[in-house]
């Protein structure tokens, strides 16, 4: 199968770790989410700051991490999967009082040469709270890690100041990669490296645990 989606399709309704192939890629591993819609492959998980997210480029790249735990799966693995074409992102997350919040929108990845650029159209962007960095054409936005800094922020690199690889803009919408903190930390020093999504728990709160999946369209 070229994805998870097509598991689902040939009738597997069991999540797990299955080997997929996409279309001119050579076969991999990946974790896929079987739901009632569909098969999904998991891109990402936090949920005990068991792994080191604190990683370089060539991390980010590769993936890392562990598939039963938190993991990266690797940007260049998710371009593969989501080709050219249009992409569904969801975005699960979850704090310390057991409140959840789903996501879902369409977005495009680009390849290596474009620094793995998340692309979304200007009504998603605006409505992910990037009003101020999307152009009337959308939010073209590269990936960032402290030792490859292609943020919005002449100033500043996001990643070193914060903590992880992010498609970082002006370092303060999100940042699911961040420093895993089992409590908040009374520093806002520190509480600004973790684990964040401004636009539901605000900027300081270190959420608990996250999952990122993706489907191609
Ligand atoms: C800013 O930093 O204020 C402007 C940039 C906002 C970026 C909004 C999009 C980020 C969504 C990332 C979700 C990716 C899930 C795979």
């Amino acid at each position: 199968p070229r994805d998870c989606q097509e598991l689902f399709e040939e009738g597997e309704r069991q999540s797990g770790l299955f080997q997929i192939q996409p279309q001119g890629s050579p076969p991999f591993l990946v974790t896929c989410q079987m739901a009632s819609d569909g098969g999904w492959t998991v891109i990402q998980r936090r949920l005990n700051g068991s792994v080191d997210f604190n990683q370089p480029w060539e991390a980010y790249k590769a993936g890392f991490g562990d598939p039963q735990g938190e993991f990266w799966l690797g940007l260049e693995k998710m371009h593969r999967l989501a080709g050219d074409r249009d992409s569904r992102l969801a975005v699960q997350l979850r704090d310390w009082e057991g409140n959840t919040e789903s996501l879902r929108f369409p977005a495009r990845l680009g390849g290596e040469d474009t620094d793995y650029s998340l692309q979304l159209a200007a009504p998603v962007a605006t409505e992910l709270g990037a009003a101020a960095s999307s152009t009337p054409s959308g939010l073209s936005l590269p990936f960032s890690t402290w030792d490859q800094d292609h943020d919005l922020r002449g100033d500043l690199n996001c990643a070193k100041s914060l903590s992880g690889g992010w498609w970082f803009g002006t370092c303060g919408h999100s940042n699911l990669n961040g420093q895993y903190f089992h409590s908040v930390p009374r520093q806002r020093r520190q509480r600004k490296k973790g684990i964040f999504w401004r636009t539901w728990r605000g900027r300081y709160y270190p959420l608990r645990a996250t999952t990122v999946l993706l489907q191609p369209e």
